[in-house]
């Protein structure tokens, strides 16, 4: 059975000349759209779903323009394609489905960027861990973009009902997740480490987890860690059928999140590998 894709072409509606633009998920739509993948609407999130995550001070600011940094523009109406992103991954968790959505989320914490990092890296909402906190389930969060979710991580330090592992690039932006810290596992992996050296880690990575204790999984699925991209590992679209197998041996239920990823055509590749992984489909 194929994994259902959230999508809504609203979220081509903002940043056409930034590098976190429309082409990157729209290109990945249309590939995913000839693989004859379903496509269904999400709502926007609600203040509510929101407020279980953020602070309300900072999505006041948000809705009324005032946030802004050297990544993250102040784009009109920012906020509706925020909650809009967001509403598409608690779609992805109710339905265990794949969020192509964006903004991404993993770099904003509870109150706009953290972990003392300057920026939020392109990101307004975390959407994924709105996803986390309505689902209300034991979760295991397995980010593989290749930048380390700092705010993920910053909301679910400490939480009895998360584990978040994170395989990144160090050195390189946000400069944060070089060791673990409780119940955040972080997996620091050198520039172009490539494929054999990814999967070795994600299987060490995976194996120091309490499955019995997992109800959930939700993935942070950056693409961003292909060859060439912002936060190049080396890997290749084969790679991501390879995390997609090993997301699926896990037998959780699980949705996806997408964060990073910034060749548009190359996104919906690796996304067809790792649910076609995912799936047990050759
Ligand atoms: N200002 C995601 O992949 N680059 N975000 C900073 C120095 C920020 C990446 C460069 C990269 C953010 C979701
Ligand atoms: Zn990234």
């Amino acid at each position: 059975m194929k994994t259902k894709i959230v999508f809504s072409e609203k979220c081509l509606g903002y940043g056409n000349w930034h590098i976190e633009g429309p082409l990157r998920v729209q290109k990945a739509q249309e590939i995913l759209q000839t693989k004859g993948y379903e496509f269904v609407k999400p709502e926007p999130a609600t203040e509510e779903n929101l407020l279980k995550v953020h602070e309300a001070e900072y999505i006041w600011n948000l809705k009324k323009g005032l946030v802004e940094d050297t990544d993250t523009p102040a784009y009109d109406n920012i906020y509706e394609f925020a909650k809009l992103s967001a509403g598409a991954a608690l779609l992805a968790a109710k339905i265990n489905g794949f969020s192509l959505m964006r903004p991404p989320g993993h770099h904003t914490g509870k109150n706009g960027a953290a972990l003392g990092v300057y920026t939020r890296g392109f990101c307004y909402l975390n959407n994924v861990a709105v996803a986390v906190k309505s689902l209300d389930k034991r979760t295991l969060i397995l980010d593989v973009d290749g930048h380390h979710g700092n705010g993920t991580q910053e909301i679910f330090q400490g939480d009895s009902k998360v584990t978040y592992v994170s395989l990144h690039r160090v050195p390189h932006y946000p400069g944060t997740g070089l060791v673990s810290e409780g119940n955040c596992l972080n997996f620091p992996l050198p520039f172009d480490c490539g494929e054999q050296v990814y999967l070795e880690t994600l299987d060490k990575a995976l194996s120091m987890v309490d499955l019995g204790e997992v109800e959930a999984v939700a993935v942070s699925a950056g693409f961003d860690t292909h060859k060439g991209d912002l936060a190049s590992l080396g890997l290749t679209e084969r790679s991501y059928w390879e995390i997609g197998k090993r997301i699926g041996a896990l037998n959780k239920r699980t949705f996806f999140v997408l964060e990073g990823g910034y060749k548009g055509e190359q996104n919906g590749h690796d996304a067809d590998n790792l649910l076609r992984g995912f799936e047990g489909e050759p």
